[in-house]
């Protein structure tokens, strides 16, 4: 077995083999370095049975609109024609997973059904409804993280420097090469009907007033370059340009890394191999394990991630401590998305994100910080960050924005500091702060309203 058991949770066992494995793909939407596929037809290979590929559908998700459907769709299109030519099937089912899963596996004598990790709650919530209706072995695989979740550590961690040393004991054990999917020797049994992708954009309940991005193309094939671009191009700078809004220093990755159309492991591996300068080397390598990794075990270990009751004690404490605190200015959810505060830096990063779909790494902080400053009280600034977040950015509905979002506002993994009006002692950041660090009026200067 090439995937390590420790990356593997048994869900269910019904202990009925003899027919198929199906391997329920949906965090990790690729053929290549996906330990949850390779768990699959690994079972599939051991039993000499067939194995085979199904992605559900769902009308929405978590405010998603056009933008991400559309990019998702693409990919998972990319993935199909790939597994074609590995004879594996892949099945497009239209509808919520409990609905349309058990009479999936049902009809296929489906003996064995493998998913990838997501610590979601409507995740965790998708896989207890259908493991509910299926008589099956039931796995749950970690391809997102490189060292497994519920391994890296059992409990949520305060922040980075806590879990850091646990996930860098760890590499040397996961972070390796992985295995080439294999043509699959056992067809699926039966004619193959033809996925309808037209009928499944049909089925979309969108807002398709966001717009797909045209900067970025979505696909396993398009992020494998992206990732060459970044290492031939960009990486050698990128522990002095990342927090330059100005520079394109960073890697544009998150898109991918979210929809899972590459894996955060092979980019450490490239990484790894890259003969430049440290500093970038670790800089980088921080973000993408360190940090990244933090953020599923926050939305793992507390399913209040988008809450103000998920906030350290310390936080809720002083936050509450500032609640009659006069707000100089106040703004609604619409004034926010139009980008119209009195504050041409923020209304830019606003912009920036309904256009691209993509904010900066670095305005991102300050983004959300602003809103903490000019809303009523938390928890309306929390559910406008998240809102505007999930439905204007590529990668948003995802555990590095609930983490992000939660540090920003509620002080998640950061300490406290000096003491002011309203933020208390979470951390500030201001449109001086931001000056002293770059130019602010070449930013903004695109990103006009
Ligand atoms: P790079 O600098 O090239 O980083 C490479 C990868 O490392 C990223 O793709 C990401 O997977 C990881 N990474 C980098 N910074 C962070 C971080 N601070 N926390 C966790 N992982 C990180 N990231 C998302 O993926 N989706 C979101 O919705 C999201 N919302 C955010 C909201 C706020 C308020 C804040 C402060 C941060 C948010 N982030 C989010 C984290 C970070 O801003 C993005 O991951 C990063 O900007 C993505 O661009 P990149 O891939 O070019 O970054
Ligand atoms: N996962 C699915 O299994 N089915 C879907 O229809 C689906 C839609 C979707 C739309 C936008 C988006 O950002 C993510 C979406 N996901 C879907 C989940 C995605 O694959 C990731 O698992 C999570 O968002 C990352 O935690």
């Amino acid at each position: 077995m090439a995937v390590n058991p420790n990356r593997v949770r048994v869900i269910k066992q019904a202990h009925n083999g003899g027919g198929p494995v199906l391997y329920w793909m949906s965090r990790d939407q690729r053929i290549n370095d996906n330990w949850a596929l390779l768990f699959g037809q690994d079972l599939a290979l051991k039993e000499q049975v067939p194995f085979g590929v199904v992605f559900t559908l769902a009308p929405s998700f978590l405010d998603a609109t056009l933008r991400q459907y559309s990019f998702m769709l693409r990919g998972l299109r990319e993935v199909e024609q790939g597994l074609a030519e590995l004879n594996l099937p892949f099945f497009l089912l239209i509808g919520i997973p409990a609905q349309v899963l058990p009479p999936f596996l049902e009809k296929h004598q489906v003996s064995a059904l493998v998913t990838d990790f997501d610590p979601l709650r409507i995740k965790q919530e998708w896989k207890r409804a259908v493991s509910d209706r299926v008589d099956t072995d039931f796995y749950e695989i970690d391809a997102r993280n490189i060292v497994p979740c519920w391994v890296a550590s059992s409990k949520r961690e305060y922040a980075a420097y806590t879990l850091r040393p646990k996930i860098h004991r760890l590499l040397p054990e996961f972070l390796r090469d992985f295995p080439l999917v294999q043509p699959h020797p056992f067809p699926w049994p039966g004619e193959m009907t033809k996925n309808n992708w037209s009928k499944a954009e049909e089925s979309l309940v969108v807002d398709d007033s966001v717009p797909e991005v045209d900067w970025l193309l979505p696909g396993e094939k398009a992020a494998a370059r992206v990732l060459d671009h970044f290492l031939e191009n960009k990486l050698s700078a990128y522990d002095t340009t990342r927090n330059d809004p100005n520079e394109d220093g960073v890697s544009h990755l998150s898109p991918y890394l979210h929809f899972g159309q590459i894996s955060a492991q092979r980019v450490a591996l490239e990484v790894g191999k890259w003969k430049g300068s440290k500093e970038s080397r670790d800089a980088f390598l921080e973000e993408l394990i360190v940090r990244r990794e933090l953020s599923d075990n926050f939305c793992f270990y507390d399913s209040r991630y988008d809450r103000f009751s998920g906030f350290p004690e310390w936080a809720q404490k002083t936050l509450n401590e500032h609640r009659a605190d006069k707000r100089e200015y106040v703004y609604s959810f619409d004034q926010f998305e139009r980008g119209e505060t009195h504050d041409e830096l923020w209304n830019a990063a606003q912009t920036e994100m309904v256009r691209t779909g993509k904010m900066h790494g670095y305005m991102r902080m300050y983004w959300a910080k602003k809103i903490l400053e000019w809303t009523a009280s938390p928890e309306e600034a929390l559910e406008i960050a998240v809102k505007l977040n999930d439905k204007y950015e590529l990668d948003g509905r995802d555990t590095n924005g609930y983490a992000g979002i939660a540090w920003s506002i509620g002080g998640v993994h950061d300490r406290a500091w000096k003491e002011r009006p309203i933020f208390g002692k979470i951390r500030y950041m201001s449109y001086n702060g931001c000056k002293a660090k770059f130019n602010v009026k070449t930013y903004i200067q695109p990103n006009l309203p």
